[in-house]
């Protein structure tokens, strides 16, 4: 019998090919080629041959053997080919997708309009101080000539802070930044020229009232200013902020404990949607000789004014924004139109 005749071939073709892993290829290979493979004991087998035999047998057995080897590696590099196909198809990466992108970020339109706001004021000679959000009794109201039986203290009015902090005082959320600006005047001599943008909190919640909103409050207080000053700051910063001239600023009288006199600041557009209708954008005043007193001054010798206007209310009128809210619903649609 020649090698390609011996009936072995054909069962281990088939064996071979029904293996359709390395480990079945395995038990397939030694069912003919391991210790008790049908091979192993032919080749066990021609040891009861006379040498005569033993020698075309061994020949012939060799051959066989090689051919059934030769079967095992054509299976083993099929199955490899199939197993490489197979994860290819599996980890496909289709390079026609459109990217997922990295989102832009971009900041907050009141945040924009913060750093707008200070680089304006910076340009006309003003610091800028920020400070404590949670607040002692004695900043936010007493040095600012608020007494203790005045409305604004009232629990509706203001949060106030379970407890006390490590010196006894009394705490809650600062309900405007004037604090700030009393604590900034103790640490500075004058002339005092600052502004205090951030954070403010009440107990207020409607279309055109936060819980928390922004105030930037600014003081200017030296031995000569005036309301003079206070009118051409002002009016410098809102044409500087809305980027026009044709803007008109007018006081009327008000009252603010912290203040006298005391001043609303309305303002008018010549052109535009707004045309000709006064807004009021401020509160505003001489500095209160008694505050002018508790923040370390002579106010025989000090005198200055003071505003306080909402940051909300600003970039509302300069963007068009028509509730408030609308700058804290996270909504990205909106948000998103002041990238810039
Ligand atoms: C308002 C009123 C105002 C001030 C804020 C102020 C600060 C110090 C001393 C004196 Cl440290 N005054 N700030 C003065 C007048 C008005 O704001 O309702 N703004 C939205």
């Amino acid at each position: 019998m020649t090698d390609s005749q011996d009936p072995l071939i054909d069962e281990a073709r088939s064996l071979l090919e029904s293996a359709h892993d390395t480990a079945s290829l395995a038990n397939a290979k030694a069912r003919f080629l391991g210790k008790e493979g049908a091979l192993t004991a032919r080749m066990k087998a021609l040891a009861s041959l006379s040498p005569q035999e033993r020698a075309a047998a061994g020949k012939s057995l060799n051959l066989l053997k090689q051919a059934i080897e030769a079967l095992v590696s054509q299976r083993q590099s099929e199955l490899d080919q199939a197993e490489l196909q197979a994860r290819l198809a599996q980890e496909a990466i289709d390079v026609t997708l459109p990217g997922r992108g990295i989102g832009r970020g971009g900041l907050h339109p009141v945040t924009l309009t913060i750093e707008r706001i200070e680089a304006i004021f910076r340009s006309i000679g003003f610091d800028v101080a920020d400070g404590p959000e949670i607040e002692e009794d004695f900043f936010n109201f007493t040095a600012l000539n608020t007494p203790l039986n005045h409305p604004a203290r009232s629990m509706h009015d203001t949060f106030y802070v379970e407890g006390e902090d490590d010196a006894g005082h009394s705490l809650l959320l600062r309900t405007h930044t004037s604090p700030m600006q009393v604590r900034y005047a103790r640490m500075h001599a004058p002339p005092i020229k600052v502004i205090a943008p951030g954070k403010t909190y009440r107990v207020d919640s409607d279309a055109t009232h936060s819980p928390m909103f922004h105030q930037v409050e600014g003081m200017w207080i030296d031995e000569d200013v005036s309301f003079t000053d206070l009118k051409n700051v002002y009016t410098e910063f809102l044409r500087r902020f809305f980027e026009r001239d044709d803007i008109d600023v007018r006081f009327r009288p008000s009252y603010f404990p912290f203040t006298e006199p005391s001043a609303e600041i309305d303002m008018r557009f010549a052109d535009g949607p707004l045309a000709g209708r006064w807004l009021e954008v401020s509160g505003a005043g001489q500095v209160h000789p008694d505050v002018v007193r508790n923040i370390g001054l002579d106010p025989e010798r000090y005198i200055g004014f003071a505003f306080g206007s909402g940051i909300e209310r600003l970039a509302m009128l300069r963007y068009g924004v028509g509730d408030l809210r609308m700058f804290y619903e996270n909504d990205l649609r909106f948000l998103e139109q002041f990238r810039d």
